[in-house]
């Protein structure tokens, strides 16, 4: 089968050939995406309501004007298979996927909200940092050399390379932020910073370099590549993760970096709002409690896989368990920052801090996010746990 981009018509049409739907079923169908690369349709029948997300050959935010390979379509369909065979229940069911069509048919979780929204109305999600934890343990243990026979490892880095999706997350959060870039997005009001101060940090664009050459070069696990809250379904019993389609073999740090980051800016973007002190700081201590949680079940689970199935002798040791984990330890933390400083002006920014009308308090809550995260990268090695990054962020 060729490849075609699909209409509304066009994707009712497959539903009904594959059998999901009757041909004289009343159907409903809505463009819903709001994420900046995928067209994504919920279609809707009398008795129930599917998800059919098509990759088009081209960034959907940007148009035409920046092509993208629908390949992107076969690594979120790929990598979806693998989560939920190690991760049950963490990510949405697919139905059916046409890699020459580039498109999945899944199932439709809006009867969970996506957590960014969530966190920005102040929603509480008691299971989601189990679920969370269970996730990236799994993720980082059963995909890595770790678990995997050498042999199998090699295989899977084969599989999931995904250069065109790589290569956004190289320019847009590794270079692109540190610079005068044209597809940077600046707060007017945020560019005198950015100028005088940002852009003249010598030290952090040593940093950023160390961290995009890690990005870069180091093929550790699966990852799922894009894990924000935007990329989150939840409510207070069910966590789903979706989206993945910049996924691929890379720093084992780098997704509970970007997710502590996403949390990190919900935590200031507060700062900038017009709501009871007491109560934005309840807020802001529950989502600090989040990240610790995050932190140490992720590190418990991953010991649990570690002891019940490591093969390798060279990886026995806990000697070798401590390093690995202060490795990690320290790269989250350079990826978190990185993907806090991204959000503030690079092309992708986040509803989180946008939401803050007023250009004027915008540039001070973004100002605050890239002098605190640029310090953290900077000094991400001093740090001995996840409680000693709390109480910097709480005293930034
Ligand atoms: C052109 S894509 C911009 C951003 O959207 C995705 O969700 C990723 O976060 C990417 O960096
Ligand atoms: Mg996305």
């Amino acid at each position: 089968m060729n490849y075609l981009q699909l209409d509304e018509n066009g994707v009712k049409n497959i539903l009904i050939d594959s059998k999901f739907f009757n041909r004289n079923e009343d159907l409903s169908i809505e463009e819903i995406g709001d994420g900046n690369i995928n067209m994504v349709f919920r279609v809707t029948g009398v008795s129930k309501s599917l998800i059919v997300k098509q990759a088009y050959p081209y960034v959907r935010t940007a148009g035409k004007s920046w092509p993208l390979n629908t390949r992107r379509s076969v690594i979120e369909a790929d990598t979806l298979e693998v989560q939920s065979r190690i991760s049950p229940g963490l990510v949405p069911e697919i139905y059916l996927r046409n890699n020459d069509l580039a498109v999945i048919v899944m199932e439709d979780l809006s009867h969970l909200g996506i957590m960014r929204t969530g966190m920005n109305e102040m929603k509480e999600y008691p299971n989601f940092t189990n679920h969370i934890s269970t996730f990236l343990a799994n993720q980082l243990f059963f995909t890595s050399d770790i678990y995997l026979n050498s042999e199998a490892k090699k295989k899977n880095v084969v599989q999931f390379y995904n250069y065109e999706l790589c290569k956004i997350t190289e320019d847009l959060i590794f270079t692109d932020p540190y610079y005068y870039a044209k597809r940077n997005k600046i707060n007017p009001e945020l560019k005198s910073y950015l100028k005088n101060d940002f852009w003249q940090n010598n030290n952090l664009k040593l940093e950023i370099a160390k961290l995009k050459y890690k990005f870069l070069s180091e093929a550790q696990c699966l990852l799922h590549g894009d894990l924000h809250t935007g990329s989150i379904f939840a409510d207070d019993k069910e966590t789903k993760v979706f989206d993945a389609e910049f996924a691929f073999y890379g720093p084992s740090g780098f997704d509970i970096g970007l997710l502590i980051g996403n949390i990190f800016i919900n935590y200031f973007s507060w700062n900038g709002m017009d709501i009871p002190s007491e109560k934005i700081f309840q807020y802001q201590k529950y989502l600090l409690c989040m990240i610790s949680e995050i932190y140490s079940k992720f590190e418990n689970k991953f010991i649990k896989n570690w002891e019940n199935n490591i093969q390798d002798i060279s990886f026995k040791s806990k000697n070798y368990i401590d390093y690995y984990f202060k490795n990690i330890f320290i790269d989250s933390l350079g990826f978190a920052s990185a993907e806090m400083i991204r959000r503030m002006h690079g092309f992708a920014h986040n509803i989180d801090i946008d939401r803050i009308q007023n250009l004027k308090t915008r540039s001070l809550i973004q100002v605050q996010v890239l002098k605190t995260a640029s310090e953290l990268m900077v000094k991400r090695y001093d740090f001995e746990n996840i409680l000693e990054v709390i109480d910097f962020i709480i005293n930034n």
